[in-house]
Parts: structure tokens; sequence; C-alpha cells
């Protein structure tokens, strides 16, 4: 067993004994050797790790099978009431372990792999990460998926199923390199095709209008270029309740008439290539979590979406109930996530009115009573706007809807504010004050009786400033749900060692009520548990070190306080903020302040985009500051600087249950909500963070004493602007002043001068919108606190059990049962099964 030496649990020994639901030991072995020579075709004699992987996977899926059937079935004869989650991304990361946690097989499965000399865990390590989205907002789908089937809601997941997920990161002389993430080269055993729904999805052409019979107006979107929505189904089973949800995937695929007009001309191969391009729809992942850059393929890829999806919820419709709509918004309900699909609101009018004949007033009825959104951002270079004319070009029917829905939607405007232009002008979905665009979160505000953010602080901004305009006219639509994670992964699975501690105490109730955990609090005062507790965070700190050391063949002391920073790169994230801190530990120590220094291990990865140039230099500016100060002899088994490369969910389950300290320290009013900083929590990380997103409501939870705050408000931060004056900051503090100056002397790029200057630079702009510098001295001298905190080990894990202790409110199940009370209004249906 890898990691053998440390590990807690024996193999037979873990804590999910759940009577195996059915499945034996020896039919698992039957079923994994059918599949492994006669379906994949191997060797019974040669052992390979990918194949038996594929097998057991198959063998675990055939479990789920019946399952899915069963709730499928169970929601068609309830006709109830359902969901339908519109996400661009889905991150779902590995799918067997979570598979057979929530089936309760771990141990079957254990015991049988280990009787034919196969290391279950080496099978659950090759699986490769279903990387379909950037970050966050993906990861949040994600979990909230797992916590819709864990809650028996008849919840499905609608998106896309890209060919190349989010790209591989290679370091290479310390720069970001992006690799392809042909994920989908090996079989996908999760997925399951299914051509019966297929959908067709138009572009281009134009619209014409006829008067039929009655005198009333019909439109025909004509001319156009098709391709096809195939449907591509994987289970999502709930934690050990027999409901198996679905998320479905759409793949593009060419239609199958070729363009007649170009074949008979003779240009067959360009025909040809025309489909090929059809297929590029769903080609790749957008690698951008912030920046959009308002791209043709982009739009399709959204429109596309959109489309496939309200075509086969409105198809499944029709089969059920005809041509009547009446019910329709009373049993369906559609989540957008971001305004990403948000064209749905006018698509939803083009089905409802051109395919199905509804007029325009009750077609608009049904849609602004199903539609929900959600913001995640108020970043303005994330929020989303489409040029007109290319609207115009790709979706002209769409363009035309729109600007009725616009005009109908001032109108209404003008009526509350008489006379008022610039309302008008400001409100307006169309943005008229350069080249024309379309502002998808108006769209999405205005055909949606639900509008949310996604924490407190987060939904406050946005009703004050961003939507203050639609905040004022419909005060109701706006409600937070403030996020959360799923305990299964980022508890339960990614910890065992500490879930069968927690278990061992309390019971197993918290991995499905993670309120539960709250019971622990008294045993933060019993030195046993604590001594228990800290043994366990040490296992996982030299897992994590053995893990990492492969990559970067560096030593750890594994004594040293872990301090960990993961997520995507971005400038309002402040990485930057943390290696100024890193610099002053280093300068600290080359003064020969090393006395009573506490030793530091600084972890930091994620992507960047890779259009996101200030980014990249930042993960560049990291690599090199790590170069040098590691292999300082000043430095030895004190300080160390790593960057985590290729940071995605799998290296994440390994690197929460080894955190000491998580960091969350953007500029405050920028994180809408953050969700790593829910998972370090949940694994027992204390938190150093600004007044920000979900950060605001940790510290209330786990209380002032076990929360590192500091620096600006989002007041603060407003009032700043007006006066910030870096260079002055710099001067006055002289620690910050050595910082800089060492970074300013070349000292971290001797071989490579002037390439941080920009960055630099940046740091010092009086304009700086992150405001890295203002925040340096709260944050070095908070730091300074955390190393007090960690010199006491018996009080730093306390902190740490009191953050475990504290963290129910940020179970995605707490964040499900609110959009259902708030929003979807489902009923819950559980599946009854052998
Ligand atoms: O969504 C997460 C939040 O926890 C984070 O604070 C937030 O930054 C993140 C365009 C985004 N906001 N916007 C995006 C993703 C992809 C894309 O193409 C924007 N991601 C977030 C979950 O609420």
């Amino acid at each position: 067993m890898k990691n053998k030496k440390h590990t807690l649990i024996k193999p037979h020994e873990t804590i999910f004994k759940l009577p195996s639901k059915g499945l034996k030991k020896k039919d698992l072995i039957e079923n994994f050797k059918e599949y492994y020579v006669n379906l994949l075709g191997r060797d019974e004699q040669s052992r390979n790790t990918h194949y038996a992987y594929e097998a057991l996977g198959l063998t675990i899926r055939d479990r789920l099978m019946e399952r899915w059937k069963q709730t499928h079935r169970t929601y068609k004869q309830a006709r109830c009431r359902r969901t339908f989650y519109l996400s661009m991304e889905y991150l779902m990361g590995r799918s067997l372990s979570n598979a057979m946690l929530n089936l309760g097989v771990n141990d079957t499965a254990n015991q049988a792999m280990y009787d034919l000399g196969i290391e279950l865990e080496e099978l659950i390590e090759s699986e490769v990460d279903a990387g379909l989205g950037n970050g966050g907002l993906g990861r949040l789908a994600a979990c909230f998926m797992d916590s819709c089937a864990t809650l028996q809601l008849p919840v499905i997941g609608y998106g896309l199923r890209y060919e190349y997920g989010m790209f591989t990161q290679l370091i290479v002389n310390g720069e970001q390199e992006e690799k392809p993430d042909h994920w989908l080269r090996l079989r996908n055993v999760w997925e399951i095709k299914r051509l019966e729904y297929a959908h067709v999805i138009k572009f281009g052409g134009r619209t014409e209008v006829y008067t039929d019979e009655h005198g009333l107006k019909r439109y025909f979107w004509v001319e156009t270029n098709d391709v096809l929505a195939v449907a591509y189904d994987t289970p999502v089973p709930g934690f050990q309740n027999n409901t198996v949800n679905t998320l479905r995937l759409w793949k593009a695929e060419a239609t199958e008439e070729f363009n007649l007009n170009e074949f008979n001309s003779g240009d067959y191969a360009e025909a040809v290539a025309d489909k090929v391009g059809a297929e590029n729809i769903t080609m790749v992942l957008y690698p951008n979590d912030a920046n959009e850059n308002g791209k043709e393929l982009r739009l399709r890829q959204q429109y596309f979406l959109a489309s496939a999806s309200l075509q086969d919820v409105i198809s499944h419709w029709v089969g059920l109930y005809g041509e009547d709509f009446t019910l329709f918004a009373e049993r369906n309900c559609f989540q957008l996530n971001d305004t990403h699909p948000s064209i749905a609101v006018a698509e939803l009018m083009r089905l409802l009115m051109d395919k199905h004949g509804l007029a325009w007033a009750q077609a608009w009825e049904i849609t602004g009573a199903t539609m929900a959104y959600t913001n995640h951002t108020l970043l303005p270079e994330a929020l989303e706007r489409w040029p007109v004319h290319l609207m115009q070009k790709l979706l002209p029917r769409l363009m035309d809807i729109i600007y009725e829905i616009n005009a109908r939607f001032l109108s209404e405007v003008a009526a509350k504010w008489p006379g008022d232009i610039t309302v008008l002008r400001r409100m307006s979905i169309i943005d008229e004050s350069g080249d024309k665009q379309v502002r998808m979160a108006y769209l999405a505000i205005v055909g949606s009786f639900s509008v949310n953010g996604v924490a407190a602080l987060h939904s406050q901004l946005l009703q004050q400033g961003l939507f203050a305009d639609f905040y004022s006219l419909w005060p109701a639509k706006f409600n937070n749900k403030t996020n959360g994670v799923t305990p299964r992964r980022w508890l339960a699975g990614c910890n065992p060692e500490l879930a069968e501690l927690i278990t061992e105490k309390i019971g197993s109730g918290w991995v499905t009520d993670l309120s539960l955990l709250k019971q622990l609090v008294p045993y933060a005062d019993d030195a046993a548990f604590r001594k228990h507790w800290r043994e366990i965070k040490q296992v996982a700190k030299h897992r994590l070190a053995d893990y990492k050391k492969r990559e970067h063949d560096i030593d750890i002391n594994v004594d040293a306080l872990f301090d960990v920073q993961v997520k995507r790169i971005h400038e309002y994230k402040r990485q930057l903020l943390n290696v100024l801190h890193v610099i002053y530990l280093y300068q600290r120590l080359k003064k020969d302040n090393s006395k009573n220094f506490v030793s530091r291990c600084v972890l930091i990865g994620g992507k960047a985009a890779p259009g996101y140039e200030r980014a990249k230099k930042i993960i560049k500016l990291i690599n090199n500051v790590a170069t040098m100060i590691n292999k300082d002899p000043d430095t030895q088994g004190k300080l160390k600087l790593m960057f985590l490369a290729d940071y995605n969910v799998s290296a994440m389950e390994k690197i929460c249950p080894g955190a000491d300290l998580s960091e969350q320290i953007s500029t405050a009013g920028k994180e809408a909500s953050g969700t790593g900083n829910m998972k370090l929590m949940m694994n027992g990380a204390v938190t150093i963070g600004t007044f920000d997103g979900a950060n605001i409501e940790i510290l209330e939870e786990v209380g002032e004493e076990n929360f590192f705050l500091f620096g600006l408000t989002e007041k603060q931060v407003a009032a700043r602007r007006e006066h910030y004056e870096p260079e002055h900051i710099i001067q006055q503090d002289e620690d910050l002043k050595e910082v800089m100056n060492l970074l300013e002397s070349g000292h971290f790029n001797q071989l490579e001068p002037g390439i941080f200057n920009d960055l630099i630079q940046s740091l010092k702009d009086p304009l700086d919108p992150w405001m890295t510098i203002a925040d340096f001295r709260s944050y070095v001298d908070t730091q300074a606190r955390v190393d007090d905190a960690y010199r006491d080990q018996e009080h730093w894990t306390r902190m740490s059990i009191m953050n475990v202790a504290h963290c129910g409110k940020f179970s995605s199940e707490r964040t499900i049962n609110e959009y259902n009370q708030d929003i979807w209004k489902l009923q819950k249906l559980p599946v009854k099964f052998g």
C-alpha cells in the first residue's frame, strides 16, 4: 500500500461500514474479471492499472444502474416539479471513490481488490479528473449535484461535454505552460451516450414573418446552419439513499444532411469541413474565469447549451402533457449558473411562441416564472456583454426577441420613473453608449423571478451597487444563497482518518447533517482528543510532503506550519501579498532574526488564464522567489516556498487534510464568496483572511478568537481609493521598503533583468484596484499573531478543532435546502429500491 507507514486506518476498517446492499465480495470479483477479460479484452495474467480501474469502474457503475433507472421512473410517475441546473461548467473531479463511498461499498471493493492482489488506492489514483470547469463556479455546480441527490431532490444538471477540459498546467523555467487536457482519450466509464435524446440547434440565417389566417404574426427562423446536440448522461449518486440523479452533457455533432449546393458544385471537402466545424462547438472549455473576451465560439456554446436543454425539457413535457403549457411553470424551474446560459430567457420565449404557438403574454408569464439567476461576480470585466451585431448574425431570431423584451421592459421602467431618460439608459438590456451590446445580466434579471448572490456581503453589494436600479424596481426578486461544499468529498472522502475520529466521538450522522459537528466543541478541551487530532494532521502533512517531494525533490519539514493558498491566479486574490510576506520572512532570516522563528512551508497553487499576462507573471515570480529562498542555507528547515503545479480537484483532496493555515486574502469586496475557504476549514485549517465574501460568515461562525482577520473592509477600500498613495506607504514602513527594494534590485531575476518591472509598478500605482500595499502592514502583523498561536500547539489544535466544529453552515446541503425553500420549492422524493 502506498504511504503505508502513515496509514492509520487498517485496510479493512474504514468508517462507513454498511450492510453491503447486496454486493458480495465474490460477485464483485466475478464482475470485475468479466469486464477485465471479456469487455476490455485484457489478459488475466498481466496487470494493467488503467484497465483494472476501468473494470472496477464498470462494476461499480452496474450497482448504480438499477437505482438510476428507478430514480427516473419515480420522478416520471410522480409527475413532480423539477429543477434544471444550467451550467457551462461542472468540475466533477474523479468519480470512482465518490461512487463507492455513496454506495457504501468501499470495504467490499477494498477487500475484493486485495484478494486479487490489486491496490485499490492505485486504481482510484489512476482515474483522470473530469475537469470541465475553471474553478469555484464549476466545482460549486458539482457540489450542488451531489447535495441534490443526497437530499433526494429531483434536480437534473445540464452542461456541455467538452472534448478538452481545463488545460493541464506545466511549469517550465518557472513559467506556466498549457497542455491540452484530452480527458476523453481514454474510455469514460461513467457516461452513457443517448442518441435518442438529440436535438437540432440552429445558427445563422434570418427571420421570416407571416400573418396567419387569424391575423396573427408567425415567425420562422430560416436558412440556418444546423448542429445536432447529443446527450451523454452521467449518474449522480446520493449518499447511501438509492437516489441516482442525472448530469446530462451535450456533445455537438454534425447533422446528417450535407450542404447540397457545395456538394454538387464539387466542393466535397468544404462540405465535409463544415460538418467538422459543427463539432467544434463542444471541443474545448474556455479557460477564463473572469475576463470574457467576446469570442463567437463562446456565444455558440452558450446558445447550444441553452437551446438543447430547453428543447429537452419541452419535448419531455409535450410527451406527457401535449401542447398544453398551463402547468409548465408550476412543474419546471431553471437555475442559471451565472449569465453564461442566460440566453435561455430568449430561447424559451422562442420555443414557446414559434414552435408551440403560444402568444407573447403567455410565453412571457411562463418564462418569468421558471427562470432563476445566480450571480457569481462583481468584477466589471467578468460581466458578460455580447455585441448586437454578433448576436444578430448568429442568432437573428433571438435578437428580435431580446429587442422586444427590452422594449416592453423599458415601458415598465418609464411608468415607474416618468420622464427619467437616464434611468432608461442605465437599465436598458441594450447598452447603446458605444458599439451596441446586450447586457446579459440584465436580460437574466428581467427574465427571472429570483436573483441571488453567493454570500451575504456579495448579495448586499449587488443590491446596493451593480443591480441597485433593479433592486428598487423589484426588491422581492433579490435574495442571498451563501455557497457551500459537499462534506462527502471534502471531509469523509478526502480525510478518512479525521472522519473516523469524528465518527468515533459523535457518530456518523454529520456526513449528511454537518451541523452535528458542533458536538465536537467539548472535545477541544480534551487533551487526549487534541493529541489524536494533531497526529492525524501530522500524517496528512507527511502525505502531502511525500506527494510533493515526488515532483519537486524538496525535503519539507513537516513540523513547519503549512500555509496554503490554492485558487485561480488573479490580481484580486492577491497571491502577490502572500509573496511579499514570504520575502519579508526571508529577509528576517537573512538578518539572523531566526530566534523564535516559526518554521513555515508556504504552498501556492493555481492556474492563470492563458491570455492573462499579469497572472502568468505572478506565477513566474512565485517560482523565482521559491528557487532563490529554497536553496539558501539560511532558510533550511525554517522557510520553504513551493508552487504546486496543475492545481485541480483531486490535488485539493490531498492538500486540504494537510493544511494548517488557509489564505483567503482578496481585496475586500472582490471575492464573491470563495469555496476553498470552506474546504480548508472543514479539514481543520485556520483562516487568515480579509473581511470579504464568505470569509465574513466563516468568522461569524467560528468566532474572532479562531480566525485571523486583517485588512481594510470593503467600505474602507472604497474610501481609501480617493487618496491612495502606495509609494508613501512604502516609504513609511521599513519592512515593506526593504521587501520592495529587494524585489526592485533584481535579486529574484538576476539572469532575466526587468521581467518583474511591470508587476512591481502595478503595486506602486495609485490606481491599483487591488490595493495590495494598503494591506501589507496589517497582513504581516496578523501573520505574526499566527506564528504566536502556532507556537502553542495545544492552543492551535483547539483552534483547529473549533474550525471543524463550526463549519456546519458551509455544507452544500444547507445551501441547497435554502435554494429549495426559497426558489425551487421541490418535494423530496425518496426512491424505493430493493
Ligand atoms: O464563483 C464561485 C465563488 O466562490 C467565487 O468567489 C467566484 O469568483 C466564482 C466566468 C466565472 N465568479 N465568476 C466566475 C467562471 C467562469 C467564467 O467563464 C466567470 N467564477 C466565479 C462560486 O460561486
